[in-house]
């Protein structure tokens, strides 16, 4: 078991004490400081000037009311977020969330991750995130676009496209983004394209940035797979949640030659032994917006729908968990060694808990954390602000091809900066360490800020 290095044990306990109970934030700090010992072991002068407590504390922290009027005129409110957390290496980065479980602590942990991926993909971006408690589920359009617009008419004050630039996260996908767009257009008077990314293609939108996350935890998966002599061909993969990130994921493991056979959403999984059908769950989730549940109903005989059951029973040689945070447990990791897992990549920000990353450590299983593996989207949404920037528009496989490099890139950087320390193998200690060295040096030469 990791240990905590003696000279960065009062840092976490200083989090761990001024951010009392947002436990998510406290365990990926700890999981980062885990990996950090040797580093400042080998290069002591990162453990100055406070430099790994100032890595903690989010520059800024802005928390607003949104208010909005639902269809039957009643007035509603939620909470709005947005916490910048590093601008060493660029502008704020990093996703809205709207989902009702939204706090302060779960978006600080969001940021706090994205800092270090975003430091991972080489791209001049530093790292934030963002949302709401709001919840989308059942609203109608018009809804939505009214709370889109009242959380813009707050936010906007504090973006800009050399300042900070959000994206989609959970419940927040094109629809959204263009409502929100269209408001910051409005308030400010001026077409700043670069403001928001994974934008419509008709209104500066990049291709292949909706399917990049997907497309690129599979990339990065595959390149792990390669370094044991592994590939998707042939291999039963299963993919957790339905959204954004599962589509594409399961799309390009299936091009790969991989067999999806499960996937699911917050109610339940869905088996299907043929090979989950993509057009299918296209259809349910992008167009319809229903519940996965409706996939097995339409498939018949071939598909079995489980109600609150866990998609880690269903045996499978590779997993790519792609809904939300801790969502995969250490009694499910030992499921998936028992039923001969060989690799897993994290399409979702921490949904392996502490434990079951050490389950899988342990038993030699290939994981890939998600700071590098789900780096995909975050690095196309750079793309975005550069075609942007130039008024440039490229083509889908330019696009992919820049987005495939990218993921190569990661994976190789984590995996040497993990031998360099003295860990091969180890994606999780190669990705903490190569992101922090990153943010460490811009924050060393700006002295203390
Ligand atoms: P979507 O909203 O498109 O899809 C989320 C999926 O996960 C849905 O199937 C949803 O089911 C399920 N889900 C969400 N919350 C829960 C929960 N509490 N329990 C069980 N299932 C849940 O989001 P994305 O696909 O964009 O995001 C998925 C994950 O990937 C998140 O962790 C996000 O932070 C991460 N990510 C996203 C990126 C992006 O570009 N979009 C980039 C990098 C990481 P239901 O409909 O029932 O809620
Ligand atoms: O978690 C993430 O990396 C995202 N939700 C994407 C962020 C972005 O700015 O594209």
């Amino acid at each position: 078991m990791v240990h905590i290095d003696e000279k960065l044990e009062p840092i976490l306990a200083e989090v761990l004490r001024r951010n009392a109970g947002e436990e998510e934030f406290h365990q990926a700090v700890k999981e980062v400081l885990e990996s950090l010992g040797r580093v400042v072991a080998k290069h002591p002068r990162y453990a100055n000037h406070a430099l790994i407590e100032r890595l903690c504390e989010p520059e800024r922290q802005i928390i607003f009311r949104v208010p909005w009027i639902d269809d039957s005129g009643q007035v509603r409110i939620n909470r709005g977020f947005r916490v910048q957390f590093n601008s060493a290496l660029g502008p704020y980065k990093g996703g809205l969330r709207f989902h009702p479980s939204v706090n302060v602590g779960i978006i600080k942990f969001l940021g706090f991750e994205q800092t270090f991926k975003n430091a991972l993909t080489g791209l001049p971006i530093g790292g934030g995130k963002g949302g709401s408690d709001f919840n989308p589920r059942g609203r109608s359009e018009g809804e939505i676009m009214r709370f889109c617009q009242s959380f813009m008419t707050e936010l906007h004050r504090h973006l800009g496209e050399y300042t900070d630039v959000p994206a989609g996260d959970i419940g927040v996908g094109a629809r959204e983004i263009g409502f929100m767009f269209g408001q910051y257009k409005r308030l400010t008077n001026r077409y700043e394209a670069g403001v928001l990314t994974g934008k419509g293609l008709v209104y500066g939108g990049s291709r292949a940035r909706t399917e990049a996350t997907g497309y690129g935890a599979t990339y990065f998966v595959q390149s792990m797979l390669a370094t044991k002599k592994h590939s998707f061909d042939g291999k039963r993969v299963v993919v957790s949640g339905a959204g954004n990130v599962a589509i594409y994921a399961m799309k390009k493991i299936t091009e790969f030659g991989g067999k999806v056979v499960a996937c699911s959403d917050s109610n339940g999984c869905v088996v299907d032994e043929k090979g989950i059908d993509l057009a299918v769950v296209k259809e349910i989730k992008e167009v319809q917006r229903e519940r996965i549940a409706e996939y097995a109903r339409r498939k018949g005989s071939s598909a079995r729908y489980i109600e609150g059951g866990s998609i880690w029973d269903v045996p499978c040689d590779v997993a790519m968990p792609s809904a939300t945070q801790n969502e995969l447990t250490g009694k499910d990791a030992r499921t998936l060694v028992h039923n001969g897992i060989v690799a897993l990549g994290e399409g979702a920000n921490m949904p392996c808990t502490p434990e079951a990353v050490r389950v899988f450590q342990e038993a030699g299983v290939m994981f890939g954390p998600g700071k590098a593996a789900n780096a995909g989207g975050v690095a196309t949404s750079a793309l975005e602000m550069q075609q942007n920037a130039s008024r440039d528009s490229w083509t889908f496989e330019q696009t992919e091809a820049r987005l495939a490099n990218i993921m190569r890139d990661i994976h190789d950087r984590c995996a040497e900066t993990a031998a360099e320390y003295g860990a091969p193998g180890d994606y999780v200690l190669g990705s903490n360490i190569a992101g922090f060295v990153r943010v460490a040096e811009a924050m060393e030469a700006f002295g203390v800020i």
